[in-house]
This record gives structure tokens, sequence and C-alpha cells, in this order.
């Protein structure tokens, strides 16, 4: 060592840490920078090409996230029927035009594609009927305590012998004519408040409110509650939902 070179341990001291903060700096780049190129050459899903797998799981997870936010035992509130309003609001009407005869209505249950059971309305009343008063609840911003029965989605399911299509991870309904659709998270269709249902107040449905079998899902908002129901689905794949096309949440739960 040339011994005319004093060593001055403070200076030896800085330059240490200033080499370690580079070290360290480069580093961290490298590895986001092998991060975004992992990404970037990552598979897109089947779901959506333009979505890649990780991410997709991160989209997945906060669906899990959202839909754990209730489980299937959690209930809305319920009341006592002298609490349902007498004057049933009615809203929305899309899919619920022209002359509609409910007396040769069927429910077109498709349970695979090409296989579709024709169900009547006296077979559906004579299923088991429960009957619920709730909060129903519009994204809108009001709210009316209101009083359904019908049968339940399950009980209806089993009585078809279709429990095991509930592996499937929605359901979609639409309108006969098509004009308002939604589709449904398994969890929330099979939830026991869930009801196929054709009374209101202890009265057929009127036939601005669905008349004769609309879905009532109270654990869900009110666009998810479909009224005239044509056809039923099973999907494994999120079937079409009006408003969720129009950019509201597709799963519009609460
Ligand atoms: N066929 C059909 N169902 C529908 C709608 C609609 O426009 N068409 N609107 C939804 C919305 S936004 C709400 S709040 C509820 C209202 O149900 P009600 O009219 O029985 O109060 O129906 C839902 N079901
Ligand atoms: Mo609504």
């Amino acid at each position: 060592m040339n011994p005319n070179k004093v060593q001055d341990p403070l200076k030896q001291q800085v330059r240490k840490k200033t080499l370690i903060s580079f070290g360290a700096f480069f580093l961290l780049m490298g590895l986001a920078y092998w991060s975004w190129l992992r990404l970037y050459h990552s598979a897109t899903t089947s779901d959506d090409p333009a979505i890649h797998a990780p991410l997709r799981k991160v989209l997945d997870l906060n669906g899990q996230l959202f839909q754990g936010s209730f489980s299937e035992q959690k209930l809305a509130k319920t009341f006592p029927v002298r609490d349902a309003v007498k004057q049933v609001r009615v809203n929305g009407n899309l899919g619920l035009g022209g002359t509609f005869d409910t007396s040769t209505w069927k429910l077109h249950l498709v349970r695979a594609p090409g296989d579709t059971l024709l169900i009547g309305m006296d077979e559906i009343r004579r299923l088991p009927k429960t009957e619920i008063v709730f909060d129903f609840k519009c994204i809108e911003g009001w709210d009316q305590v209101t009083y359904w029965a019908g049968v339940k989605m399950m009980d209806f399911l089993k009585a078809y012998h279709l429990d095991s299509l509930t592996a499937h991870k929605y359901i979609g309904l639409a309108t006969p004519d098509n004009g308002y659709y939604v589709g449904i998270d398994m969890p929330s269709a099979i939830h026991p408040q869930t009801l196929l249902c054709y009374e209101m107040n202890g009265r057929p449905l009127p036939m601005n409110q669905g008349a004769p079998l609309r879905l009532i899902i109270p654990v869900k908002y009110g666009i998810k509650h479909l009224k005239r129901i044509g056809s039923f689905y099973f999907s494994d794949t999120p079937p079409r939902d009006y408003w969720a096309e129009q950019g509201y949440d597709y799963y519009s739960g609460h």
C-alpha cells in the first residue's frame, strides 16, 4: 500500500454506503423491469384477450372479495307484512312493451344448449310457496319495504332435478322479447331469499311489475330483479347484463 496515501476512515465509509445505495437502486430497477417483462409476455386469459393472466388473477381476487362480503347464510333484513307499502313503485319497463298474453306464457328453461324445458305458471304455483318482506333498494337512490311471494330458486331447481346445474358460475335471465337481461352469480342466485316470484301484496303480480313471473333477489339492487322472465339459462362466463353494459357494477350487491 502507498504509505503516502492516508486513508480517511470517514471518506471510506461514505464511499461504501454510496456503492451500496447504487447497487440497491440498480437491483430494484432491474427487478421492476423483469416484473414488467414477465407481465407483458404472460399469456392473456381466454375470458378477455386484452387481460394478462396475472392481472386477471387480481381482478378475480377482487371479485371473490366482493362476493365474500356476504355468505350464503347472511340474510337481508326482513320485516312484518304490516310494514310493507301498499302503493308499490313501478320502475323500469324495458322488455315489457307490446301486447303480452300471460295465459300462453311458458318459462324457457335452458338446461343445456338445445335442451330447453317449457314450464307453465300452474306448475310453478304448485311448488312450495315462500313469502318475503324486505327493503327493496334501487341504485337511483330510493328504497321501499315490499311484500312478495313465489318459489325459492333452490326449491325450484330441486323440484326439476336441476341442482347439479348450480355447479355453473352464473345464471342468465331475459325477458321474452330479450329487451332486458341480467346475469347473476350462482351464490346469489341460490341464496335462500332469492325467489321466482308471482305475487305481490298477496295478489298475482301486476303486468308492469313483471307478470306472470319475475326475479326477487334481496341481496341485490333493483336492476337485477328482472321482471317478466322469458328465458333462464346457466353459464360459466358472465351472461349479458343490460346495466353492466351501461357501466354499472356487474354484481350490484349491497
Ligand atoms: N323487465 C324489466 N325488469 C326490470 C327493469 C326493467 O326495466 N325491465 N328495471 C329494474 C329496476 S332498475 C328496478 S328498480 C326494479 C323495479 O321493480 P318494480 O317496478 O316492481 O318496483 O325492476 C327491475 N327489473
Ligand atoms: Mo332500479
